[in-house]
């Protein structure tokens, strides 16, 4: 496959895996890397032979931040004519499940990142933190807003306000993991989560991913119809027909459209 500075990918069967790769600086996320890994997930999502992707770090990070050094010098008028960070957030409009599959530090920009992805999953030794207010600033990719949308109000101010970590079992009681892994088993059990998702009809797991997104975006009742307009959509497909008549039948549905 493609080369890329900043990650790694490979693929397993209909799953892609992405690997944040800057271990020097604790995967701490620049324009380069977030240009890769933006690159990697339309590549992913464009083929036909991946259902699901997996994003992921190293042992000790999965990522720590925006790169503190390159913004150091940064001034308003640069950030606000290259639109700085404006570009980061690709990964929002990937249309396949995401799963961010998190060991280590995941602060800053490197917690956003994990909640643009569509399901978290921490190692035991995981750590989440919005802690730009101790460098000055404030969250700049979602931070104030996804986590608020996560944990609620409370836990999202102390933090925003305080830069305090949270450790995995704390981000899992909060509602901003799904589960909770032994580190050494993290990658394994996402794996089997993202292939299990990568198996269905994909007509229906995008649909299933833009409905519920769609309930960050819109009033309950604009939600509600949307969904019932999708769900009725559903039923012009041959997997509707398949999936249904399998489950009569006994038998595992052969999916025509993956
Ligand atoms: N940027 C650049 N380099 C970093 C970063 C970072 N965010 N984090 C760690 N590093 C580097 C360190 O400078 C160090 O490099 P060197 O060896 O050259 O000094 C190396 O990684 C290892 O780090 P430490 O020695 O500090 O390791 P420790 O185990 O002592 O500490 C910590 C680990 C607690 C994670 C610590 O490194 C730390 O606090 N890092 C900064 C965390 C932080 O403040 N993150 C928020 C950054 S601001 C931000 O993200 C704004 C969001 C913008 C939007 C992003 C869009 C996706």
């Amino acid at each position: 496959g493609h080369q890329y500075a900043n990650i790694l990918t490979e693929t397993k069967g209909r799953v892609a895996i992405i690997t944040l790769n800057r271990p020097d600086a604790l995967n701490a996320l620049n324009s380069p890397l977030m240009k890769d890994l933006n690159d990697a997930l339309r590549v992913y999502d464009a083929d036909e032979g991946i259902g699901a992707i997996v994003v992921t770090g190293g042992e000790k990070a999965f990522a720590a931040g925006a790169d503190i050094k390159e913004m150091q010098p940064l001034t308003f008028v640069d950030n606000y004519k290259k639109n700085f960070i404006g570009d980061w957030t690709g990964v929002t409009t990937i249309r396949k499940p995401i799963l961010a599959a998190v060991n280590g530090f995941a602060l800053g920009g490197g917690c956003e990142l994990a909640m643009m992805c569509d399901i978290i999953y921490a190692g035991d030794r995981a750590v989440f933190g919005q802690p730009e207010i101790k460098l000055g600033v404030i969250p700049g990719a979602g931070g104030t807003q996804r986590l608020t949308k996560a944990i609620g109000k409370s836990k999202t101010m102390e933090q925003v306000l305080t830069g305090k970590f949270m450790n995995a079992e704390e981000a899992e009681k909060a509602g901003l993991v799904a589960r909770v892994f032994p580190a050494a088993s993290l990658l394994e059990e996402v794996l089997k989560v993202a292939k299990t998702i990568a198996s269905y009809s994909l007509p229906s797991v995008l649909m299933a991913k833009e409905a519920v997104n769609k309930s960050f975006e819109v009033p309950l009742s604009e939600g509600l119809h949307f969904e019932r307009r999708l769900f009725h959509s559903l039923f012009a497909t041959e997997d509707q027909k398949e999936g249904m008549d399998a489950f009569q039948n006994k038998r595992k549905p052969q999916w025509k459209h993956q």
